[in-house]
């Protein structure tokens, strides 16, 4: 600094502003000319003296001659540390809970007059739900981190209870059950079956939230011989039927229907002919037609219908109704089109040369990868969860799991119009199929099966889930610098857990990719066909023509997370980072730009509590919430954190005043909110919300009643999402590169510098000294030129009933 002028050493006319900028100027380019004369000598001279960077660091690899067999990318057999009590039953331990409840009698000797699942009409008793209920998370702890006994397990059963009078279904706790689960024993006492209400805001659930009919069909009940196998027509159905506003006890339960091609792609081929139908009823015969509507004409029965179509006074519509023959396979995946150059070979694939890098307990579904592990557990309402996350040994989250998918839509006919879509109600777990290996996993990904024992029984599906690590493509960080230790990089490795559930018309893929510096980005993509409608020119407002006839309806997704952090232990607290504008006088800038600087600062806020927590994020995204542990600091002194970084699309819903969605939805409103974690409110919705709106059994906001989440067990309820405005290019069916939402839960201040730089697979380049070459100092860790295995063939795992 010494060789700069200072003020009084410039002459007075040096302190107006252009000429003050001049020597700010020259400083620049003292700088410059520095940097540029040490990037000139070192690129330019380099050549002539000393081999390439790239030739010099690339040399190890070509030194062996005959390439030998790649190492065995099969993941490395591990045991996890405690085994996973979130796992859900096999089917030896469900069918001894089956065969329990169906043996089961009461103290007056009653029971509970079950039918097989299969066989069950709704004015029957039937099993529903099987599946192993959480344990408490403070006896989890227990014996985690305090080598206290492995919890009791107990299982949660619903039933269908629709010979009680009223119907109804009912949530039960059976347990605790016996160590060998399969030794189920009716006569041991301390086994109860006892009603299991504490994790629902209302205490019972109508039998009007039912979502199938049992004992008939719309189909049989009112388009006999219009709608099956060879039929041209079927029908589909909206979700949300009920509003009962603050009704407790809802009385109804109808749909809109909306007429459907038979064809593939059906979802997108719709006619205009809609079914308002009450099916409140247990018995189908008294199950009755609200109205229909075609053409935008209503008609109260199909008579009137058919009368007006007799008499000439119906309305046909001038559009076209049946597309010109062959035209429907523009709805399917054929390939079509020109081919583009050098398509005929094959693209990269990813290969682990050197094995696989991380170690699996199979039984326990126990993953462990650089640093990171995580059990994992699998549920019918909504498929795959993670659980005592850990990075570096602590545990970051202790649950991680989605809990609802929801779709609301627009339009001008009545179906689009009244359409929401809870997802978890139709069972995202038992929609999940087998992953199409090459294509929606790497060849050599871990495959995992899922288990789940449902309304259809027991249904098995191999290679449910795949894990696999890959090559980011971009250093994690890098740097170009001449001075010792500041050039090099470290290679972006990261483990993806996915799994994809085909809910009718639409796929989810739900990703969590972990990341070498404690960073877990949990993503959500959707593909498949967009939900169809039937357009004219009233529906311009309300989406996009994809065909002659046909459109895509607007319509929100939002996917709704559950992250249970323990940063730093379970006592943790929520704060807001926010950025702000402020103008600041500084007498050092006296002379140039005037004494007052604007500039922006950080505001740390705490949000002590949870009724200030329902939150979104801010304007521009100028700040973060983090949550983090006030009693345990990084060595600078800054509370140890985690932040909840928005990535693509972190919306919430739009609409926020349907009927539809009164209170059913309420966890969608806010982009994130964090409320005391509780056991009693393990979920932010339930299977049944969707045909509640008005009195959901999870009402969300009920979560938010005041208390303190200073130094408190947190968790955060995360929104993605996407605000789907149809394309053309949606047909035949939704891309993963737009439709897709993410949230990056990063360390913050929770680590004292980068972990990341603990990494092996990084580089250290140094200048070299004259004369000499370029070395890179990689950690000793070499690439490996070997044959991989051959890909495997793509068999697709159907999955068993039992
Ligand atoms: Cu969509």
């Amino acid at each position: 600094m010494s060789v700069l002028p200072h003020k009084e050493a410039l002459s007075p006319g040096l302190t107006d502003g252009r000429q003050t900028l001049s020597v700010k100027t020259r400083k620049l380019v003292i700088f410059g000319a520095l940097a540029a004369a040490a990037g000139f000598l070192l690129f330019k001279i380099a050549p002539a003296s000393l081999p390439s960077l790239n030739n010099s660091l690339t040399n190890s690899v070509s030194r062996h001659s005959i390439p030998a067999q790649c190492a065995d990318t099969s993941p490395i057999s591990t045991t996890a540390p405690r085994h996973n009590v979130w796992k859900n039953f096999d089917v030896e331990e469900a069918t001894a809970i089956r065969e329990w409840l169906w043996a089961y009698k009461d103290l007056n000797g009653l029971g509970l007059n079950l039918t097989t699942s299969m066989a069950a009409t709704d004015l029957d008793n039937s099993i529903i739900l099987i599946e192993n209920f959480p344990p408490p998370k403070a006896d989890v702890l227990g014996y985690f981190d305090r080598d206290g006994a492995s919890p009791q397990r107990f299982a949660q059963v619903v039933l269908a209870l629709g010979a009680a009078s009223p119907p109804s279904f009912e949530n039960y706790l059976l347990g605790p059950l016996p160590e060998v689960i399969s030794k189920l024993s009716l006569g041991d006492a301390s086994i109860e079956l006892k009603p299991l209400r504490h994790i629902y805001t209302r205490p019972d659930v109508p039998y009007t939230a039912r979502l199938y009919t049992l004992n008939g069909t719309f189909t049989e009940r009112f388009l006999s011989g219009a709608s099956g196998p060879h039929s041209t027509t079927q029908p589909r159905i909206s979700s949300a039927v009920v509003y009962t506003g603050a009704e407790i006890h809802s009385r109804i339960l109808r749909q809109w229907f909306q007429l459907k091609k038979n064809v593939p792609g059906s979802y997108l081929m719709t006619l205009d002919m809609y079914f308002y139908v009450d099916f409140t009823s247990m018995d189908p015969s008294e199950w009755y037609l609200i109205r229909m509507v075609y053409n935008r004409q209503v008609f109260n029965t199909t008579e009137d219908f058919l009368e007006a179509y007799l008499n000439g006074t119906l309305k046909r519509s001038n559009l076209p109704d049946v597309p010109s023959s062959g035209e429907e396979a523009w709805a399917g995946r054929e390939r079509r089109g020109h081919k583009r150059d050098l398509d005929e070979r094959a693209g990269p694939r990813q290969v682990s040369f050197n094995g696989a890098r991380y170690r699996v307990d199979k039984d326990n579904q126990w993953i462990t990868w650089m640093g990171w592990s995580f059990y994992l557990s699998f549920g019918r309402d909504m498929g795959m969860s993670l659980w005592d996350v850990r990075f570096r040994g602590e545990r970051i989250l202790y649950e991680i799991s989605p809990q609802e998918a929801l779709g609301v839509y627009s339009g001008s006919d009545p179906h689009q119009a009244s359409t929401v879509f809870l997802d978890r109600g139709f069972g995202m777990g038992i929609a999940t199929r087998a992953l199409i290996v090459g294509y929606d996993c790497p060849y050599d990904s871990l495959l995992l099966p899922a288990t789940t024992h449902s309304v259809i029984g027991t249904l098995q599906q191999k290679d449910a889930i795949c894990v696999f690590e890959r090559d980011s493509g971009k250093p994690l960080s890098r740097h170009t610098g001449y001075l010792k230790g500041e050039m090099g990089a470290v290679k972006g490795y990261e483990l993806v857990v996915r799994t994809i559930s085909t809910v009718g018309n639409y796929d989810y893929l739900f990703d969590y990719t972990f990341q070498l510096d404690g960073t877990l980005e949990v993503r959500v993509s959707a593909s498949g066909y967009l939900q169809g409608a039937w357009w004219d020119d009233t529906e311009m407002s309300y989406g996009t023509k994809i065909r002659d006839t046909y459109m895509g309806s607007i319509h929100d997704h939002i996917i709704n997370y559950k992250f249970d952090f323990d940063i730093a232990g379970t006592r943790n607290s929520l704060m807001a980072i926010s950025l702000e504008n402020e103008v600041v006088e500084q007498p050092w800038f006296e002379d140039d730009w005037g004494q007052d600087v604007h500039q922006q600062k950080i505001v740390r806020t705490m949000i002590r509590n949870e009724s200030d927590a329902l939150l979104d994020y801010p304007k521009n995204y100028e700040g973060v919430y983090a949550i983090i542990n006030e009693e345990e600091l990084n060595r600078w002194g800054y509370p140890r954190g985690y932040a909840i970084h928005p990535g693509i699309s972190p919306i919430h819903l739009t609409n926020l005043d349907s009927k539809r969605t009164k209170n059913n939805v309420n966890f969608a409103k806010h982009h994130l909110a964090v409320s005391r974690r509780k056991d009693s409110e393990p979920s932010s919705s339930s299977m049944w919300n969707v045909n509640l709106p008005g009195a959901p059994p999870v009402d969300f906001y009920e979560f938010f009643d005041g208390e303190s989440l200073e130094q408190e067990d947190l968790t955060a309820w995360v929104n993605l999402g996407m605000h789907h405005i149809p394309r053309a290019e949606d047909s035949p069916m939704t891309l993963t590169n737009i439709a897709t939402s993410s949230v990056l839960l990063t360390p913050f201040n929770f680590n004292d510098w980068d972990p990341a730089m603990e990494s092996m697979n990084a580089i250290v380049i140094n200048v070299p000294e004259p004369g000499q070459t370029w070395a890179g100092n990689e950690n000793g860790v070499e690439i490996e030129y070997c044959l991989p295995a051959s890909c495997r063939q793509v068999q697709l795992q159907s999955f068993e009933y039992f």
